[in-house]
């Protein structure tokens, strides 16, 4: 079961676990994951633990887990217990966005993938569909910094439905939504009417549609890609009542966070881990307990929706009509 297969033929090379390739090439549904999370996100052991738990829950949505990594110029489409184990204990593995990507598999060595460069991967690997918590949004204060991430942009790039529970608070909501519209990502709530806020069930701002029925979502997906649209579909479900924690209980937090961050002079990509370690650090670990749930949560969801999504592609491919 541990086997790696190289596959070659991909402009970049993947390197997939035997498990996640034989998925693949039996049209099973399969959910790619973030590895950012577990390098950047996360503190050891919680890291490890969440990557492995967040798996489990991915299998017990149905699908099969690819964690998704860089390493000596090569995609990781899934990863061996060792691997997980080197993402979430190494220092010095860096943060690789879209924008790192070519620098990151130029030069070797390890690289944590962020939604946007994983979802790079996973459609190279031809995997539909990624799971993350939160998703890197537009930033509180972007009208002078003009920090939005490049996750939003890499929406309009990559074939892959997006399963997420919206955008962390520490962004500037309202703007994340209005980016998305204008970069014309569609944007689905799950089983919710409101757009979520991470470990916060709403962000107060309602979602543009609402679907209840996964294989509504199914056909939503592939009606947008057979438009011709090569692009990602968002899909948003908050994480459970008892997980959450209230928006006004930390929202005060967030303020002197970004603050703090501010004054020492914290830019670029590092602003986003500096938040959301100083709010674990104020909470006392209860929000990287939330944010374990939360990722634990969206990867059962996405494990569902895979399914529903196989299941569409499997029928079509029955009755499609031979020439
Ligand atoms: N969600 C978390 N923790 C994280 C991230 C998301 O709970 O660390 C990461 C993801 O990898 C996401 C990235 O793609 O933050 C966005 O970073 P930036 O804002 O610099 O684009
Ligand atoms: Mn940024």
């Amino acid at each position: 079961m541990n086997k790696a297969i190289k596959d070659t033929h991909s402009p970049i090379p993947l390197i997939f676990t035997e498990e996640v390739h034989d998925a693949i090439q039996q049209g099973l549904p399969v959910v790619a994951l973030e590895s950012n999370v577990i390098s950047h996100g996360l503190k050891y052991p919680y890291n490890l633990e969440t990557a492995n738990l967040v798996e489990e829950a991915v299998r017990k949505g149905g699908a099969i887990p690819a964690t998704i990594g860089i390493e000596n110029g090569q995609f990781l489409i899934g990863m061996t217990d060792h691997m997980k184990t080197r993402f979430a204990t190494e220092s010095g593995i860096p943060k690789v966005s879209s924008r790192d990507l070519p620098v990151v598999l130029a030069k070797g060595g390890l690289g944590a993938s962020t939604v946007a460069s994983s979802l790079v991967a996973a459609e190279l690997a031809n995997i539909p569909f990624f799971s993350s918590a939160g998703i890197g949004g537009v930033h509180r204060g972007a009208e002078t910094s003009m920090d939005i991430s490049s996750d939003l942009i890499q929406f309009t790039r990559s074939k892959v439905a997006v399963v997420c529970a919206g955008a962390k608070n520490i962004l500037d909501l309202g703007l994340t939504m209005e980016f998305l519209e204008t970069q014309c990502v569609p944007l689905v709530s799950y089983r919710y009417d409101d757009f979520p806020a991470f470990y916060c069930r709403s962000s107060g701002l309602p979602s543009p549609h609402r679907i209840d029925d996964p294989h509504m979502i199914a056909r939503t997906i592939e009606t947008y890609w057979n438009l011709g649209k090569k692009g990602a579909v968002l899909i948003t479900t908050p994480t459970k009542e008892e997980d959450a924690i209230d928006s006004n209980e930390i929202d005060a937090e967030i303020n002197k966070a970004i603050a703090a961050a501010k004054r020492d002079g914290v830019s670029g990509n590092g602003v986003t881990k500096y938040i959301m370690h100083a709010i674990d650090e104020v909470t006392q670990g209860r929000s990287a307990t939330a944010n374990m749930k939360v990722l634990i949560n969206t990867a059962e969801v996405a494990g569902q929706l895979a399914v529903a999504h196989s299941q569409l592609k499997q029928e079509s491919a029955e009755y499609r009509p031979v020439a």
